[in-house]
C-alpha cells in the first residue's frame, strides 16, 4: 500500500462529515464564505475563542503554565483541532508537566471518539504503568510503545516531552537521555480525528482498548500539542477544554 493513501476510503460515501453547509465531494469538504478547516469547523468567530483560549489569562497560573488538576475519574476533553496532523514526514510534539502519585493511569489521549470505540483505531496516547510514563501510538499498522527509564510518580513535578516522526517516536523525561521506539508496518499516519483527552476520558477502557482503566490523580500544566510548524503555545486547559469535569488549577 503507497503510505500516503492509507488515510480512508473517501468519507464522502457514507455521510456528509462537513459542519457549517460545506458540501462534500472526493473526500474533501467545500466550505461556504466564512469557514475553513477539513471539515469547515473553524469560522472567525471560533478562531477569536480560539486565540482568546489559549492566550486568556490562566486564573492564577504563571503565563505558560496553565495547569489542571485530576483526580477521582476527573479529565478534560479539548477540541481535536488543537493537534491537527500535518504532513506524515512532519514531528508531532507533546509537552507538558506533570506532579502525580498515580502509578497507573490515562494522561492524554488522542483516537477515535469512545463511540467508535472497539474497532483498531490510530491512536497516540501517554499514561503511566507500574510509575513509568508510556507514550505508545498506533497508525494502522501496529503498536509502538516507549517506556521511560524511571519511574516518575514521586510527587514531583516532571517535564515530558515526546515527538512521533511517522513511525518513530522519541521520549524524554526532565532532560535525560531520550527513549526512542517504532511503530512496526508499513503505515506512517496518525488518523486521529476524536477529542484530546487529558487527565483521564470517558469510557476509558473502550477507548484504550483495555489499555487503561482510570485517569490520573495529579497535576498538569504547560501543555504544548504542537504539530510542525506551529508555533508552541501552551493550550489554557479550562477555557480550551469543551467537555469533561472541572478541574481547578493545582495547588502550589
Ligand atoms: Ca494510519
Amino acid at each position: 500500500m503507497w503510505p500516503h493513501c492509507e488515510q480512508e476510503e473517501d468519507r464522502c460515501l457514507h455521510r456528509n462529515p462537513c459542519l457549517h453547509g460545506g458540501t462534500c465531494k472526493d473526500n474533501a469538504c467545500l466550505c461556504p464564505p466564512g469557514y475553513s478547516g477539513p471539515l469547515c469547523q473553524h469560522n472567525s468567530a471560533l478562531a477569536e475563542l480560539e486565540q482568546d483560549w489559549q492566550e486568556g489569562s490562566g486564573g492564577g497560573d504563571a503565563p505558560g503554565q496553565f495547569s489542571a488538576a485530576f483526580q477521582d475519574g476527573s479529565y478534560l476533553a479539548l477540541p481535536g483541532h488543537l493537534f491537527p496532523r500535518g504532513p506524515p514526514e512532519a514531528p508531532d510534539t507533546i509537552e507538558l508537566e506533570l506532579r502525580t502519585d498515580s502509578a497507573e493511569g490515562l494522561l492524554l489521549w488522542h483516537g477515535a471518539e469512545p463511540s467508535e470505540g472497539g474497532k483498531a483505531k490510530d491512536f497516540i496516547g501517554l499514561g503511566l504503568k507500574d510509575g513509568h510514563l508510556v507514550f505508545s501510538y498506533q497508525l494502522g499498522s501496529g503498536e509502538a510503545t516507549i517506556v521511560s527509564e524511571d519511574p516518575i510518580n514521586d510527587g514531583e513535578w516532571h517535564r515530558v516531552t515526546v515527538t512521533r516522526e511517522g513511525r518513530r517516536g522519541r521520549l524524554q523525561v526532565d532532560g535525560e537521555e531520550p527513549v526512542t521506539g517504532e511503530s512496526p508496518g508499513a503505515n506512517v499516519m496518525a488518523n486521529t480525528q476524536g477529542s484530546v483527552y487529558v487527565g483521564g476520558a470517558p469510557d476509558l477502557r473502550a477507548l484504550t482498548a483495555g489499555k487503561f482503566s482510570s485517569g490520573v490523580t495529579g497535576c498538569v500544566r504547560g501543555l504544548v500539542l504542537a504539530p510542525s510548524g506551529a508555533l508552541p503555545h501552551p493550550i489554557d486547559l479550562r477555557h480550551g477544554a469543551v467537555g469533561g469535569s472541572p478541574a481547578p488549577p493545582c495547588p502550589s
